[in-house]
C-alpha cells in the first residue's frame, strides 16, 4: 500500500503529531482560543461575538477536515462507483450549527462557549447563510448532500462558487429592493485548491481532418480560455464519520492575474479587463426561478461548470486505469434540472474527440452515466438556447447536438414510420426563428432515467411535456422519486426541543437516521404529559417568532393567535395573491361584524415571506400589496389582535429555521398541476403545523400519509384546469362575488393608489385568470373558516398535529437518496471504519 512505501520513523512521527479531534469542553476551548489568538490575531480583550464565531467555526473546521481527509482517502482506495450531483444551486444555509449537530458536539461546544463568556445562540447567528440558490431546487440539493453523507454514499456535489449569492431583500416603502449578497468576506468552510484547475474553452472554431487511418477527426481550437479553480467544502454526515465533498468552481483569467504580454506592451487596461471578464463567469447567481431568459452569460456559466466538473470526474476515473466501458460502473452523474445538460455533449466530445472512441460506444457510455431530474412542467421555465448563440460559444457542441438529434430522429423514424409529425415535435431542435435547442429533450435523450419529484408531477410529465418520449422509449425510462427533507436540519436543528421530546419517548435519536421510527410517537397521542410538552414547545416556537417579528419588523403579534404562514418564492402560480385577497376578505368581514360577533372570532396572524425575481413585475406587485394591506390592517385599532399581517423581509434558510417551527397552518396553494412537489410543506408538518393546500405536488402524498382528516385541502383538481382556462376565454367568465368585493376595496384606494395594483387585478378580471384565483376563491375562504373552527378545539387540533408528525417518516431525504441509489445510480454505501485512526 501507499503507507508501506514510507519509512517507519517518518510514519511514526506523523502518527504521533497527526491532528486530533477535541472531545471535551476543555479541548474545545483550547482550540477556540488558539484560533482567536493566532489565526485571527485577537485576544480576550477584543473578542466580540463575530470573533468568537470565527474561532468556534475554525475549531469545528479542524474536526471536519480530519474526517474529510479520511473519507476521501477511503473512497479513493475503495474505488467504488461514485455519485456526482450536478446542481447549479446549493442552498446550504449556515454550516456551524449543522456541523456541531452532525458530529454530535453541540453540547460540548455550548459548555465551552459559556465558559468563555458567550451564548451559543448568539454565536451561531453570527454566521451568514451560504445562499447559492433560489428556492426549492437549491435547498433540495443541500438536503441531498446531507443524506448522501449520512448514508455513507461516496458522493460529490459540483456547483459554482458565486461571489454573490441570491440577493438580500429589503422592503422600502412596501417595495422589494435588491441588495447584493457578498458572502465571502469570511468563509472558514471553503478550501481553495489552487493546484486543482481546469482550463475551459469558449468560442473558436472546429477544424476537421482525416487521420492516417482515414478516420474523421474534429479539433476545437483558437478559442478563449478561462481557468476554473476548485474550492472545496466539507459535508459532514450525521452520526457517521463520512464527510463528503462539495466542489465549487471559481473562474479566473487563464494567464493568472495579468496577461504579461499585454501588460508589458502597455495594454495594462486590456489585461485587467480580460481578467475581470473571466471572473464575471462565476460572479453572480441568476435570481430567476421558473423563468428562462436566455442570457449568454448564463450559458457560459453552465458550460464552464459542466466542463470543469467533467474534466475533474474523467481525470479521477482515468487514475484507476479502467477501460472506458467501465465508466458507467464507476460514475453516476445526476442532472439537477436541465441546467447541467451541456455535460451530455461535453462527455460525448471528450470520448470521441479526445479519447478516440467510436460514436456509438461513446454514446452508450454517456446514456448509462446520466440521470435527469425534472422540476417543472411550466412552459416558461423550460430551458431553450438559441442555435446561433450555441454556435458562437460552443461550435463543437452544436455539431454534436445535431448529430445526437440526427441519430435520435432516425431511430424514431425507423420505429414509428407512420407518425411523421412526431419528428418535429420530439426534435431537440425547435424549428423557430432563431432555431432553439430544447434542453429538456437533450437531457432526456442523453440519460438512462428521467424522474419527476412527486407522484402527480411524475405522472404529469409523462402525459404532457414528455408524452411522445414515453411512446418512443417505453414507460420504464421514467420514474418518480418523491422529494424529501433532511430531518437533521429541519427538525433537530430548527426545533431542538421537539427533537428532544421525541427522543425522550423513543429512547434515542435513532429516528433522525430512520425517520420512519417516528410512527412510534403515535402511541403517545393520548398521553397527557406528552401532549402538554408538545403544545408548550409549539407555543415557545411561536413566542420566538413573535419576538423576532417585533425586533425585526416592529410588529407586535400575539403568540396565542393562529399563526398562518406562507413562505416561498413569490410567483403567480404559487398564488400569494389568493392568500392576500383572502386576508382582505377576512378584514372586510371583521369590519362588518358587531363587537359581540367579533368576540367569537379566532385571532390570526398572516405571515408572508419570499423573494420576487428582480424583473418579475407581477410578483413585485404582490409583495407591495401585502405590505400595503399589512400597514392598513395592523394600524386598525378596532381590529387589534384579531388580525395582523406580517411580511418577513429577506426570507432565507436560516430564517426558515425560526419561521417553520412556529406555524399552526402553512399555505401550499398553487394552482393544481403547477407545483412539482414543494418541500416546505413537509417541513411544516414535521414541525407540528397543519397544511392548507391544493391537490398539487407532494400535498397529495402528505395527505395519503397523514390522513385526510389532518389536512385542509381545497380547490379545483389538476385534471379540470385546462377546461377551466378554456372556459375563461370562450365561455363567460364570472368573477367570484366575494373576490369582486375585495377588488372593489382595492379600487377604492384603501391600500393606496389603486393604479399600482390594476395589472394584478386585471390579470384575473380581464386576462383570463390563468391561475384560477377566482375559481378557487370560495373554496379557499370556506376552508379557512373550517380552520378557524377546528383551531378553537385546541385538544382536537393537538391530536391532529401529533398524529401528523408521527406519520411523516416517508418524507426524509434519506428515503429519496436510497431510491435514487437503487433505481437510478446503482451505487452502494461505503461504511467508514469504526475507530479513529484506522
Ligand atoms: C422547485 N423548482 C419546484 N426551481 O418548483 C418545487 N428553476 O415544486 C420543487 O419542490 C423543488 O424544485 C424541488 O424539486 C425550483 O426551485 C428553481 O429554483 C429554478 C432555478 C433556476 C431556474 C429554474
Amino acid at each position: 500500500s501507499v503507507e508501506a512505501s514510507i519509512p517507519e520513523p517518518q510514519r511514526a512521527a506523523w502518527k504521533k503529531y497527526s491532528a486530533k479531534e477535541f472531545t471535551t469542553p476543555d479541548e474545545f476551548e483550547q482550540a477556540v482560543v488558539k484560533h482567536i489568538e493566532t489565526t485571527l490575531a485577537r485576544s480576550l480583550f477584543n473578542c466580540d461575538e463575530a470573533a468568537a464565531y470565527s474561532g468556534t467555526a475554525l475549531a469545528f473546521r479542524d474536526r471536519l477536515v480530519i474526517e474529510w481527509n479520511r473519507t476521501q482517502q477511503q473512497q479513493t482506495l475503495a474505488d467504488q462507483k461514485r455519485v456526482y450531483y450536478l446542481s447549479l444551486e446549493f442552498l446550504m444555509g449556515r454550516a456551524l450549527d449543522n456541523a456541531m449537530l452532525n458530529v454530535g458536539m453541540k453540547d460540548v461546544a455550548r459548555k465551552g462557549l459559556s465558559e468563555l463568556g458567550f451564548r451559543m445562540e448568539d454565536i451561531v447567528s453570527q454566521e451568514r447563510d451560504a445562499a447559492l440558490g433560489n428556492g426549492g431546487l437549491g435547498r433540495l440539493a443541500a438536503c441531498f448532500l446531507d443524506s448522501l453523507a449520512t448514508l455513507n454514499y461516496p458522493a460529490w456535489g459540483y456547483a459554482l462558487r458565486y461571489k454573490y449569492g441570491i440577493f438580500r431583500q429589503e422592503i422600502i416603502d412596501g417595495y422589494q429592493v435588491e441588495v447584493p449578497d457578498y458572502w465571502l468576506d469570511f468563509n472558514p468552510w471553503e478550501f481553495p485548491r489552487h493546484d486543482v484547475t481546469v482550463d475551459v474553452q469558449f468560442y473558436g472554431n472546429v477544424r476537421k481532418y482525416m487521420d492516417e487511418s482515414g478516420k474523421q477527426v474534429s479539433v476545437w481550437e483558437n478559442g478563449e480560455i478561462v481557468t476554473a479553480v476548485a474550492y472545496d467544502a466539507p459535508v459532514p454526515g450525521y452520526g457517521t464519520r463520512t464527510t463528503n465533498n462539495l466542489r465549487l468552481w471559481s473562474s479566473k483569467a487563464s494567464h493568472g492575474e495579468f496577461d504579461f504580454t499585454k501588460f508589458n506592451s502597455g495594454e495594462y487596461e486590456a489585461s485587467v479587463a480580460d481578467q475581470q471578464r473571466a471572473e464575471t463567469i462565476s460572479a453572480v447567481l441568476y435570481p430567476n426561478d421558473s423563468l428562462e431568459r436566455g442570457k449568454e452569460l448564463r450559458l457560459k456559466q453552465q458550460y464552464f461548470w459542466c466542463a470543469a466538473s467533467l474534466y475533474d470526474i474523467v481525470r479521477r476515473f482515468k487514475k484507476s486505469k479502467k477501460a472506458w466501458k467501465d465508466f458507467p460502473n464507476q460514475v453516476a452523474i445526476q442532472l439537477n434540472d436541465t441546467h447541467p445538460t451541456l455535460a451530455i455533449p461535453e462527455l460525448q466530445r471528450i470520448l470521441i474527440d479526445q479519447e478516440g472512441l467510436e460514436w456509438d460506444e461513446a454514446w452508450s457510455i454517456v446514456q448509462s452515466t446520466f440521470g435527469y431530474t425534472n422540476h417543472t412542467v411550466l412552459p416558461e421555465a423550460l430551458e431553450k438556447w438559441s442555435v446561433p448563440l450555441i454556435q458562437h460559444l460552443l461550435p463543437r457542441h452544436l455539431q454534436i447536438i445535431y448529430d445526437i438529434n440526427l441519430n435520435f430522429l432516425q431511430y424514431v423514424e425507423r420505429n414509428f414510420p407512420k407518425e411523421r409529425d412526431m419528428l418535429s415535435r420530439v426534435s431537440i431542435i425547435e424549428e423557430s426563428n432563431p432555431k432553439m435547442v430544447r434542453m429538456a429533450y437533450l437531457a432526456l435523450i442523453g440519460s438512462h432515467k428521467v424522474n419527476g419529484v412527486a407522484e402527480l408531477h411524475s405522472d404529469l410529465i409523462k402525459t404532457t411535456i414528455f408524452k411522445d418520449f414515453v411512446k418512443i422509449y417505453g414507460p420504464d425510462k421514467f420514474t418518480n422519486v418523491t422529494n424529501g427533507i433532511t430531518p437533521r436540519r429541519w427538525l433537530h436543528q430548527a426545533n431542538p426541543r421537539l427533537s428532544e421530546l421525541i427522543a425522550s419517548k423513543l429512547g434515542s435519536y435513532d429516528y433522525l437516521r430512520d425517520l420512519t421510527l417516528l410512527h412510534k410517537i403515535e402511541a403517545y397521542v393520548d398521553d397527557k404529559e406528552f401532549r402538554k410538552a408538545f403544545q408548550d414547545i409549539k407555543y415557545a416556537n411561536k413566542a420566538r417568532l413573535a419576538a423576532y417579528t417585533l425586533e425585526v419588523q416592529g410588529i407586535k403579534v400575539n403568540p396565542k393567535a393562529l399563526f398562518d404562514i406562507q413562505v416561498k418564492r413569490i410567483h403567480e402560480y404559487k398564488r400569494q395573491q389568493l392568500n392576500i385577497f383572502g386576508v382582505i376578505h377576512r378584514y372586510l368581514e371583521l369590519k362588518a361584524m358587531s363587537p359581540k360577533d367579533r368576540n367569537k372570532v379566532q385571532p390570526r396572524v398572516s405571515f408572508f415571506g419570499g423573494k420576487a425575481a428582480p424583473g418579475y413585475w407581477m410578483a413585485k406587485t404582490v409583495i407591495h400589496l401585502i405590505n400595503q394591506v399589512s400597514k392598513v390592517i395592523n394600524a386598525d385599532k378596532e381590529i387589534g389582535d384579531l388580525l395582523k399581517v406580517v411580511f418577513l423581509e429577506d426570507y432565507n434558510v436560516s430564517k426558515a429555521e425560526i419561521i417553520i417551527p412556529a406555524s399552526d397552518i402553512s399555505e401550499h396553494i398553487s394552482t393544481a398541476g403547477t407545483e412539482a412537489s414543494g418541500t416546505s410543506n413537509m417541513k411544516f408538518v414535521l414541525n407540528g403545523g397543519l397544511v392548507i393546500g391544493t391537490c398539487d405536488g407532494a400535498n397529495i402524498e402528505i395527505t395519503r400519509e397523514v390522513g385526510e382528516d389532518n389536512i385542509f385541502l381545497f380547490g379545483n383538481l389538476s385534471e379540470d384546469v385546462e377546461d377551466l382556462r378554456h372556459q375563461h376565454f370562450y365561455g363567460d367568465f364570472k368573477l367570484d362575488p366575494m373576490l369582486q368585493k375585495v377588488f372593489d376595496t382595492i379600487k377604492s384606494g384603501m391600500f393606496g393608489d389603486a393604479g399600482q395594483f390594476s395589472a394584478l387585478v386585471n390579470s384575473i378580471v380581464e386576462h383570463g385568470d390563468y391561475y384560477l384565483v377566482s375559481d378557487d376563491f370560495k373554496s379557499y375562504i370556506d376552508t379557512q373558516k373550517l380552520i378557524d373552527e377546528a383551531y378553537k378545539d385546541q385538544e382536537a387540533w393537538l391530536t391532529k398535529t401529533i398524529t401528523s408528525v408521527s406519520r411523516m417518516g416517508f418524507f426524509s431525504s434519506d428515503r429519496c437518496i436510497d431510491e435514487y441509489a437503487e433505481m437510478i445510480w446503482n451505487v452502494e454505501p461505503l461504511t467508514p471504519p469504526k475507530q479513529n485512526g484506522a
